[in-house]
């Protein structure tokens, strides 16, 4: 019927009653249900003690008022959350989200996702996300940090190096985090800078962390590839976004070879054939702040800027595509375009970028299909290490660690293919990342108890 167990079905029912009109957190919740089938099949105590169910229920959620005053004198309200999702690894740990979409349900997605992803990981890390939808695109700086300031002021109470543990997400970058970690620490005179992570370098932050998402997603799609005797040399890659994660992805994919020729934003696409330039587009998106379409006017020379009206950046030919933007902008629609072009692999940066329709479409033409829990770990994984990096006071080089991001991105990759394997669907990196990161966290769950 809808791919899910029977055993299963109820659980998925549950959900959907509790949260109803969440519609990005059922749909995360079936996704992972659909691969538990297997797990219960062949393991049936995990049915046991409610596991499951209490999986799919946060630890706890915050929603409370962000007032603030913005330039013009006038009185703003937006809407803070945090959701703790499950703290049976380590405490809570996930970013804060900036965007007018966000909701309720959307980040109670975004943390149920981060559970498992944290687990795959290896490190000691639960799983939660924060956000509001403060919209920072047209906003001074000087609107932003009080904003932030606001934010913290209600947030501090709930945070800390033990208990939970924010970074950034879309909308959340460098500038958030310091005014964020500026407002904990003045609020609570402790200098705990293990708090956040995404600082600045001279708060304790780590090396290679502003990279580690793209990057990481670069290390695992170059995995999946070398598992059909090939690698990036050569090929053309499509990169939706043109944030902090599509960035480090164009880097990366081009020092191994590859050739970035798309990337996006929301108003629509451009086409490089020569290869994104990498320097104009970072001036134009971490300094000026500006939009897409800045890139073809200033590179002219045969660049072209496509509106989202008028098409996606997913019918450009390419051999991988990397979406790296936010949840469900690739369509069943866009995954036959890219499928009919000859991609032969996706890589999964930002979180549930892939509608279910494109995942299964991926699965039957047998395209390497790397989900975001798995194959955007990186960032997190480089989280957990400037979190280890500050309660040991220390500060690694770049190379060290981007040398364990490398080892950790390899690690996560081999527990998906062996666990899909395991499982009977080879080359399943769904099931697998599924399948991995639930027995992670169910187990450390069965061993403390009914909490
Ligand atoms: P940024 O804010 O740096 O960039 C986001 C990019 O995605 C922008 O180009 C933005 O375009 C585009 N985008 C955002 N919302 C939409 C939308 N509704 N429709 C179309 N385009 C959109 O965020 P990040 O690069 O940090 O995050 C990108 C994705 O990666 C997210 O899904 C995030 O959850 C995920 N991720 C991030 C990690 C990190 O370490 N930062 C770690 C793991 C996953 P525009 O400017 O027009 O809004
Ligand atoms: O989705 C994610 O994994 C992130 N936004 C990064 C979380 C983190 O704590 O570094």
């Amino acid at each position: 019927m809808n791919g899910i167990d029977e055993k299963l079905q109820p659980i998925l029912a549950e959900v959907i009653r509790r949260n109803a009109g969440e519609t990005e957190f059922h749909q995360a919740v079936h996704e992972v249900l659909e691969s538990l089938g297997r797990v219960v099949a062949k393991h049936p105590q995990f049915l046991d003690q409610a596991l499951i169910e209490r999986i799919c229920e946060p630890e706890r959620q915050i929603i409370f008022r962000i007032p603030w005053v913005d330039d013009n004198g006038q009185v703003q309200i937006n809407r803070g959350f945090r959701v703790q999702f499950n703290s049976a690894l380590g405490p809570y740990k996930g970013g804060m989200r900036f965007h007018p979409s966000v909701n309720v349900g959307i980040i109670k997605f975004l943390g149920f996702e981060q559970t498992f992803k944290n687990a795959l990981t290896g490190m000691p890390i639960g799983g939660g996300k924060g956000g509001s939808d403060f919209d920072p695109k047209g906003r001074t700086d000087a609107e932003v940090m009080r904003f932030c300031q606001s934010l913290m002021t209600e947030l501090h109470r709930h945070l800390g190096e033990q208990t939970d543990v924010p970074a950034g997400d879309i909308g959340v970058g460098g500038r958030e985090i310091g005014f964020m970690f500026g407002q904990f620490k003045r609020l609570t005179n402790r200098y705990e800078a293990g708090v956040f992570t995404g600082k600045a370098l001279a708060h304790g932050g780590s090396r290679a962390r502003t990279e580690a998402t793209g990057y990481g997603n670069t290390y695992f799609v170059q995995a999946m590839l070398q598992t059909k005797g090939t690698d990036f040399e050569g090929k053309k890659v499509a990169v939706s976004g043109s944030g902090n994660v599509a960035i480090y992805t164009i880097e990366k994919v081009s020092s191994f070879g590859g050739k970035v020729v798309a990337c996006s934003d929301s108003s629509g696409f451009v086409v490089d054939r020569d290869g994104i330039d990498l320097d104009l587009l970072k001036e134009i998106k971490d300094v000026r702040r500006e939009r897409i379409s800045e890139y073809a006017k200033l590179k002219g020379n045969g660049v072209h800027f496509i509106s989202s009206e008028n098409g996606s950046v997913w019918d450009v030919p390419c051999d991988v595509a990397m979406p790296s933007a936010t949840q469900n902008e690739l369509s069943g629609k866009d995954a036959l375009s890219l499928v009919k072009n000859g991609v032969m692999a996706v890589g999964e940066g930002a979180n549930m970028p892939s509608t279910p329709e494109a995942i299964k479409i991926f699965k039957d033409a047998g395209v390497l299909f790397g989900p975001g829990k798995a194959a955007n770990a990186g960032g997190v994984a480089t989280s957990a290490l400037e979190m280890q990096q500050n309660a040991s006071r220390d500060s690694w080089t770049f190379e060290q660690t981007e040398s364990r991001l490398c080892e950790i991105m390899r690690g996560i990759h081999d527990v998906c293919h062996q666990t899909a394997e395991e499982y009977g669907a080879p080359g399943d990196y769904v099931l697998g990342a599924n399948i991995a990161g639930f027995i992670r966290v169910a187990e450390a769950m069965r061993t403390l108890g009914v909490i």
